[in-house]
Order: structure tokens, then C-alpha cells, then sequence
């Protein structure tokens, strides 16, 4: 395999798509008939708000930031029915996959979507205004059912923000890995290397991780600056976690 045939995407299905029964439709767009890219590793997601805000970290500080939470947990389309509040996440890999998927996606905001790109899967989006206490539209929230990232660095970010190396064929991993030597704990938003009472396991000794995850806890153990936030590396070992899902 070439290098450019290695290349991994993260694609998720976000909850308007599953709303809307646009699961199939959005698989079908993907098939590796049209794409010739192959599922690399699959997943359902009950998003947490650590996993939600880590995904979206670069956005922190827009008007549509507590919106884009909101909608990515599933809140603003299950309301009532907590259980339903889910993310299908996928790593789809081959030939130019970011590139591919960020196309047949099409552009963010699907009214653009609609006048540039008609047929792409944005395209059947909806964009719903987001209004201050007293009524007054502030900005919008682009229901625009889903994810691919952007570039080769977000989806190195991304992939292993969403999946652990376990979770993708051994003979799929594109980023190192290693195995831990060592036991890490997570408490209150603090790295533990011992157990305490409440405190979550996130990795066992003899756990494969990927490498930039441990060389994180690594540093953050020692009290230095990491490139990667702890909560960004916490976040996967949570998922689906009673703990973190706030039903
Ligand atoms: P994309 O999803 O096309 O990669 P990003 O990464 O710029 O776009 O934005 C991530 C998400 O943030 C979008 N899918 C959208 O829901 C939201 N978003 C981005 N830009 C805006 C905007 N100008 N107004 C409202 N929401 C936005």
C-alpha cells in the first residue's frame, strides 16, 4: 500500500441525520462502490460534553458554541428520549479519503450547500436560528447531519480523539502505537497514577494506546505543558461510560 492509500478520515453521523433516518442515505453516498475507500472502524456514540467540547475545541469561543454542544449531544433533536441521543462514528480509509468525503459532504452550511452543491449530503441540512433572552437572532446552528474532517492533521486529531487503537484491525493503525507500562486514573479533571474511590481506570498496564497519548500523560504527569489536553486524551477511554453520558 502507498502512503496516499493509507490515508483515514473520521466521518460522523450526527444525531439530525439519525433524526431523520438519513443513515442508509449517507452510507450508500460513502459506499466503496463510489468511494473506494474502507470502513476502518465503527462505532455508536452517546457524546459526552468533554468529547463534545474536545471535538469542537476550536470553536470555543464562537456565539454558536454552547448550540454546536448542544446539537452535537443530541439534545436539540431528542429532547424527550435521552437514550436516542447518539453519533455514529466511523474511520473510513483509502486513496484522498479527506478530501473525497469533504466533497461528497459538501460545503458547512447547507442553504450554501443547496445553491452550490445540490445532490451533496449537506445539501438536505437545515439551519436553525439561534436567538439571545430577548428574542434576538444572535447566529445559527447548521444541522448539517455530518462530520469528515478537514485535513490530514484534524483527522489525525480526531481519529484518536473518537477511537482507541483497539477499536481498528491492528493492519489499519496509520499512527503508533505502544503498549503502557503503567496504570492512569482520571478524577475530578485530574490525572491520578494510583487508584482512589470514583476515580475512572483509563488505561491498564499491558493497554495498547497510541503513542502521542501516553507521551501527553506522560508530560502532564510531570506537571509540564502537553500539546494534546488531558481531557482530549480522557475523553475516548469515557465513551459510553455511565459516568460521563449525563442522562
Ligand atoms: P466543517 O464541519 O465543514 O468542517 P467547521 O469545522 O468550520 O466546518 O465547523 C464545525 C461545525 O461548527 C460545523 N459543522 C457547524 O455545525 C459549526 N459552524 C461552523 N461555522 C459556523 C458558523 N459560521 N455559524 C454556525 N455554525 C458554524
Amino acid at each position: 500500500m502507498t502512503q496516499n492509500e493509507l490515508e483515514q478520515t473520521l466521518v460522523l453521523i450526527k444525531p439530525d441525520a439519525l433524526k431523520n433516518s438519513l443513515t442508509g442515505y449517507v452510507l450508500s453516498q460513502l459506499a466503496e462502490f463510489h468511494t473506494h475507500l474502507h470502513f476502518a472502524a465503527a462505532k455508536i456514540v452517546c457524546v459526552s460534553q468533554m468529547l463534545a467540547e474536545e471535538h469542537y475545541a476550536e470553536h470555543k469561543d464562537k456565539l454558536f458554541f454552547p448550540a454546536l454542544i448542544t446539537y452535537i449531544m443530541g439534545y436539540s433533536h431528542y429532547p424527550e428520549d435521552a437514550w436516542k441521543r447518539r453519533v455514529v462514528a466511523f474511520v473510513y480509509q483509502g486513496p484522498d479519503a479527506i478530501k473525497l468525503i469533504r466533497a461528497i459532504a459538501g460545503p458547512t452550511n447547507p442553504h450554501v450547500a443547496r445553491e452550490e452543491q445540490p445532490g451533496c449530503i449537506r445539501a438536505l441540512g437545515t439551519v436553525v436560528p439561534i436567538k439571545d433572552d430577548a428574542g434576538n437572532v444572535i447566529s445559527e446552528r447548521l444541522d448539517n447531519l455530518i462530520h469528515a474532517s478537514a485535513n490530514e492533521s484534524d483527522a489525525e486529531r480526531e481519529i484518536k480523539l473518537w477511537f482507541k487503537p483497539n477499536d481498528i484491525p491492528p493492519m489499519m493503525h496509520i499512527y503508533p502505537t505502544d503498549v503502557s507500562e503503567q496504570p492512569y486514573y482520571f478524577k475530578d479533571n485530574q490525572l491520578l497514577m494510583t487508584h482512589e474511590p470514583d476515580s475512572v481506570c483509563l488505561i491498564a498496564p499491558g493497554d495498547v494506546v497510541w503513542q502521542s497519548d501516553l507521551e501527553a500523560l506522560r508530560v502532564i504527569s510531570q506537571g509540564q505543558a502537553s500539546p494534546c489536553t488531558l481531557k482530549a486524551v480522557a475523553a475516548k477511554y469515557l465513551i459510553n461510560d455511565k459516568r460521563e453520558c449525563c442522562y
